[in-house]
């Protein structure tokens, strides 16, 4: 098959990436677009049907009834295969939670250079969960317990993860009656790949309930107290002016870019370059001081707290580089592209590994140790602005978008009542009315494979246009930034009548940026809060809300989404599904598609699909939304009940001469 080259404009949606590309084929260098284009997808291992887990292999099953040299069949194959990226996806998140509750135990107990406890607010109800004694007692004092409880959850051998007693009561009782709460975070993820060793688990269904267990076990377990310590730590997300796209890196600063995903160095290198030390050692270099950016979700850690501007997404990662202006890379560990040593020795770029858990060869490697954080921050800082003077062409372009990201739940019960009155009712009123036809959270990756971007910013126009609020994290958020969707009254015109006069009653843009990739768990937090708010059903799987990936790429995004699905929610993926089989070939290879589907609905209301189709994902998308608003019993969405009131017909009336004003608004003419 002859290999084809896309354009561009076919790579990636977004101008500053297009640019960037042609700048990559202008000097011959090669990008994970090109290596796209170059390398097809294996169409055997990317349907799930080849397994390499043992040494009488790898078996391809492509033909009608074939089994595996030890007789293991398609669908046990590819619910191994399936449950196996779940486990990885959920230690890798899980681990980082791990690290930020060992990082709050050291901050608890001084140990922790330049960290200490932000939001005592948070910490304390948070600890009030858990039943942790707050009165009369310091901030640190309940961050030691806070942490030894947290640490726990990790090894815990026996029992219940704790974390997950915050779910909807109903929610909790079927997770009881199908044996998948979680009994420890790492027990889960090790028994995962227990059971999917050759000559275990060979029951399709059995090995995915075990799945759901796993996935369990991140959701309401590692994500959850790596949300909650990192905004203990560095302060729970409010909005926040912060700005998008390649255009951020600046000509006359040392740009210092951030990759990756956790928090703690990132934070302490943000408070290191407003060292005045650091911007005196930045002039003397011969630059206006230390410019420093963000990819991924260590820039949407950064860019919600901070307002530290983010220089893109997954895919920006190679083309910050191809500017040429980026004196460091900094990165921590996950979504990080080995490509990048190689590229950067194209230009000046140092590539600075930082976490114990990652060493790319040929970069350079400066340990991260929570003890001495900020000393650390700044010899990166340092070593980056030493390299200024070998800087060499830069191009950098000129596209860049302010956006407002910080909607953590907090705030979004925060907003939606006042200080006093902080409540979920409007946003329930909101949707019991039809305003907001339902809830939309489009999260994940960039994916080479398609055009950057442009399937995430297309499913999310199009669902703003039918009133749907949606809520973005991940490279997703950033997908919407770089196009101004996360800008307040900038993304109302095109959004349904409904949802505008919403976001203008309260202030808000139609795109809600929640954060980083592990803050998932912010949103299963916000579907709790509504349930319990009262009105959209009594457990998560009757709220009139869909999850949706469409450019995803890694395992913790099927983490992600299979903890989803058992908390309730339809999860839509685009591109291609790892348990497709071939039909074609195979009749019987529909077993895990239809389990994760069918099966997992009739167990948790909530199911995984993959639609590639982004007009079929949208139309399933709002199907699944107006059944939903049926079962309650809510009025059926119609678009032309409102968009008369708010802003936007005050500004109308304020046309009217003053006399057919009174007529106007009341009915009545005026005397
Ligand atoms: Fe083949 Fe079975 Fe080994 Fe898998 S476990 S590689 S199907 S022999
Ligand atoms: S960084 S997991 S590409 S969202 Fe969280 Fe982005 Fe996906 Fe990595």
């Amino acid at each position: 098959m002859a290999k084809k080259k896309r354009t561009p404009q076919e790579q990636s949606a977004d101008p500053a990436a297009q640019e960037m590309i042609i700048r990559a084929e202008e000097l011959g260098i090669g990008t994970a677009f090109t290596r796209a284009d170059e390398m097809p997808p294996c169409n055997i291992g990317g349907a799930g049907m080849c397994c390499k887990i043992c040494g009488m292999g790898p078996c391809r099953l492509t033909k009608e009834g074939q089994t595996g040299v030890c007789g293991a069949t398609i669908d046990t194959i590819q619910a191994r295969n399936l449950t196996r990226a779940i486990a990885a996806g959920a230690a890798a998140h899980s681990d980082h939670g791990r690290d930020m509750a060992f990082t709050l135990k050291a901050a608890a107990n001084g140990e922790a250079e330049g960290y200490y406890i932000r939001d005592v607010a948070k910490l304390r109800n948070v600890a009030s969960y858990y039943d942790i004694e707050i009165e009369g007692r310091s901030p640190e004092e309940i961050a030691d317990e806070l942490a030894d409880l947290y640490i726990a959850q990790f090894g815990q051998q026996k029992g219940e993860i704790i974390p997950a007693i915050r779910a909807p009561e109903k929610r909790k009782k079927i997770w009881k009656e199908q044996g998948v709460w979680p009994r420890g975070i790492d027990r889960e993820t090790v028994e995962a790949l227990h059971r999917t060793h050759v000559g275990d688990d060979q029951d399709a269904e059995h090995i995915l309930q075990h799945a759901v267990k796993t996935a369990l076990a991140d959701g309401w377990g590692g994500s959850m107290i790596a949300t909650d310590v990192s905004d203990i730590l560095f302060g729970t997300p409010a909005p926040i002016l912060g700005q998008a796209n390649l255009g951020v890196l600046k000509e006359d600063m040392v740009n210092v870019v951030v990759h990756g995903h956790e928090p703690t160095l990132s934070q302490m290198i943000v408070a290191a370059s407003q060292d005045p030390e650091i911007i005196e050692y930045a002039k003397k270099a011969g630059a206006k001081g230390v410019q420093l950016s963000g990819i991924c979700c260590t820039a949407n850690e950064i860019l919600m707290r901070q307002g530290i501007p983010a220089a893109g997404n997954f895919l920006h990662q190679e083309l910050s580089i191809l500017t040429g202006a980026v004196e460091a890379m900094v990165v921590d560990v996950q979504c990080i592209m080995q490509a990048l040593v190689g590229l950067a020795e194209n230009f000046h770029t140092k590539i600075i590994t930082t976490s114990p858990k990652v060493k790319i060869k040929g970069a350079t490697h400066i340990e991260f140790d929570e003890h001495k954080a900020l000393t650390i921050a700044k010899q990166i800082l340092k070593e980056s602005i030493d390299n200024y003077k070998n800087r060499g062409k830069t191009q950098i372009p000129s596209d860049k978008e302010d956006l407002i990201p910080g909607f953590s739940h907090e705030y979004i019960n925060y907003m939606l009542g006042g200080s006093y009155r902080s409540s979920f009712r409007p946003l329930n009123d909101a949707v019991m009315s039809g305003r907001i036809r339902g809830v939309a959270a489009i999260v994940g990756c960039n994916n080479p494979r398609t055009q950057q971007d442009w399937l995430h910013t297309y499913v999310t126009r199009e669902l703003l246009k039918q009133d749907v609020l949606v809520v973005e994290t991940g490279c997703g958020a950033i997908a919407s930034a770089k196009l101004g969707y996360l800008l307040g009254e900038a993304g109302l015109d095109k959004v349904g009548p409904g949802l505008k006069e919403v976001c203008e009653a309260i202030g808000i843009p139609p795109v809600l940026h929640m954060g980083s990739c592990v803050d998932n768990t912010r949103i299963l937090t916000v579907l709790t809060q509504v349930v319990e708010e009262g009105g959209l059903g009594d457990d998560i799987d009757q709220v009139p809300a869909v999850g949706l990936a469409p450019e995803w790429m890694s395992e913790k995004a099927l983490a992600i989404a299979t903890y989803c699905v058992a908390s309730g929610a339809y999860v839509i993926f685009g591109g291609a599904s790892p348990v497709s089989g071939m039909p074609d070939r195979m009749s019987d290879s529909d077993i895990v598609l239809k389990h994760i589907s069918e099966g997992w609905e009739e167990i948790y209301g909530g199911k995984l699909e993959f639609i590639p189709d982004p007009d079929e994902m949208i139309k399933a998308t709002l199907e699944h939304i107006d059944k939903k608003r049926a079962d309650l019993g809510l009025p059926e969405y119609d678009p032309d009940r409102f968009g008369e009131s708010g802003d936007a017909r005050m500004l109308e009336l304020e046309e009217l001469p003053l006399s057919e004003r009174r007529e106007a608004i009341y009915g009545v003419a005026a005397d």
